[in-house]
């Protein structure tokens, strides 16, 4: 089922996530709706904290040619453990932060381990968008958000933009 989404600032979006100990249905069930939230956003990356829980679990599907299958990915403690010295600009965005977006730079290539939802390791070299999306959920783990890469002015006018867009949306609700 869809969760809802935290908006930043919430302190939780702030906390490192800590890692899975071991498998569960729960934390399958969990991979799960994370998917169907990220597609319903739309998104192409979701992380555990984004929906309040503090584990070490991301998900994500970087497929945007129309047509194509999809590739949804469940990554259980997925960590980097190789990147490459040439780096890209990403125009990103988050799903935690409606609205709002910067150039961010990151490695362009980044080689990723993880453990699929099977219990079996995993790993990739990822590049292009896959590489930026990957690196922006792993941020989202260890409580860092893309905002956190910009000038203190910039990350300041998009927090007060974030607390505006938060109190018009808990309006809308009451
Ligand atoms: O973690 C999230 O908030 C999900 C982001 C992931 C993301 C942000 C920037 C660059 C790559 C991935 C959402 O997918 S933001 C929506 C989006 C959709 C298509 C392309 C880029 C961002
Ligand atoms: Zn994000």
């Amino acid at each position: 089922m869809k969760r809802p989404i935290l908006l930043h600032p919430d302190p939780r979006l702030k906390k490192a996530s800590a890692p899975v100990a071991d498998l569960t249905d729960e934390l399958r069930t969990l991979a799960d709706d994370m998917l169907e939230t990220m597609y319903d956003a739309p998104g192409i990356g979701l992380a555990a904290p984004q929906v309040g829980v503090l584990s070490r679990l991301i998900v994500l599907d970087c497929v945007k040619e129309e047509g194509e299958l999809p590739q949804p990915m469940a990554m259980f403690n997925p960590e980097i453990v190789a990147s490459s010295d040439e780096t890209n600009v990403y125009e990103e965005g988050c799903l935690s932060i409606p609205e709002q977006f910067a150039d961010v730079t990151r490695p362009k290539l980044v080689q990723v381990r993880w453990i699929d939802r099977d219990g079996n390791a995993q790993e990739q070299e990822m590049d292009g968008l896959w590489a930026t999306c990957v690196q922006h959920e792993i941020d989202h783990l260890d409580g860092k958000l893309f905002i956190d890469y910009l000038g203190p002015m910039k990350r300041q006018l998009i927090t007060r933009k974030a607390v505006k867009l938060k109190k018009e949306r808990a309006r809308e609700k009451a």
